[in-house]
């Protein structure tokens, strides 16, 4: 993870005063490292999908239908504010749907909503939880995400499948928030695919990133991504981080760093532990 949860909002505090923008040329997300707790539930999910595929008992799975809430948090109501039209935000759940749709996942828009706020608008100035507590709608099961007209140097979070009771805090911080002009045709070079808003529903639906943990250890709890030194950027062809590790690196994973052109797939085992995940937390709540 290149922030840690500290270091995201220190991050964002300097971001208010000097309000450095994107780098186009660099993907930078900002999800929560896991807790070593978080690791271990991921871990133990590991070792009993590892069995059922040994055993020969994976659960079959119907689709899983996905309530989505889109939230258009802009500074006006200009294009150039972050207002979103309901033609891009379209385009977005077809991008979303597209990647999810090999691996039985099915996004379904209950609802778009607009708000013209200025400080909301800017994410890290301390205005989450209040802007989550007015727009989040549905359950823990429901997929909210906030697109934002400046996200400061982040393209990006989302926050992790945790025990939530309904009305906490975890609860209410639960979904993702995503800088507007990642969406299909947006205006954000190489990441105006919509496939910020997929990595971002990755990290909610239980996966790391592909690179998390390095060469060495459990790296992201998942066995057939290979292991990854830091995260890549571009579409860097042949690359191998960890040469001394089976496999080059996944560029084409959709939890790497890559332009959204050179984002393909989730793999098996990453689409087992967004089953694992779902089934544990958020199905039928
Ligand atoms: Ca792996
Ligand atoms: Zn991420």
């Amino acid at each position: 993870m290149r922030f840690s949860l500290a270091a995201l909002a220190l991050a964002n505090a300097v971001t208010v005063l000097a309000a450095p923008q994107v780098d186009p040329g660099r993907f930078s997300c900002g999800a929560p490292e896991p807790s070593a707790e978080h690791v271990a539930i991921s871990q133990a999910f590991a070792k009993d999908e590892a069995m059922a595929i040994a055993n020969g008992t994976v659960t079959k799975r119907a689709v899983t239908t996905i309530d989505v809430y889109f939230h258009v948090v802009a500074s006006s109501t200009a294009a150039s504010g972050g207002y979103l039209s309901d033609a891009l935000l379209n385009a977005q759940l077809d991008a979303l749907n597209a990647a999810y749709a090999p691996h039985q996942y099915q996004f379904v828009l209950k609802g778009i909503d607009r708000t013209v706020n200025a400080a909301w608008a800017v994410d890290g100035n301390g205005n989450e939880l209040t802007m989550k507590k007015a727009l989040r709608k549905g359950t823990y099961r429901s997929l909210n995400v906030y697109y934002l007209k400046d996200m400061g140097s982040n393209l990006g979070y989302c926050y992790f499948p945790t025990t939530a009771t309904a009305g906490s805090t975890t609860y209410i911080r639960d979904g993702c928030t995503v800088l507007y002009s990642t969406v299909p045709g947006g205006t954000l070079a190489n990441y105006n695919k919509g496939h910020t808003t997929t990595h971002e529903v990755g990290h909610w639906l239980g996966l790391y990133h592909t690179f998390q943990g390095g060469c060495t250890g459990s790296g992201d709890s998942v066995s057939d991504t290979p292991a990854q030194a830091s995260a890549s950027s571009g579409c860097p062809v042949g690359r191998d981080s960890c040469p001394s590790q089976a496999g080059v690196d996944p560029i084409h994973n959709y939890m790497d760093y890559s332009y959204d052109t050179c984002y393909e797939e989730f793999t098996p085992g990453q689409k087992a532990r967004m089953d694992s995940y779902w089934a544990a937390y958020r199905a039928g709540k």
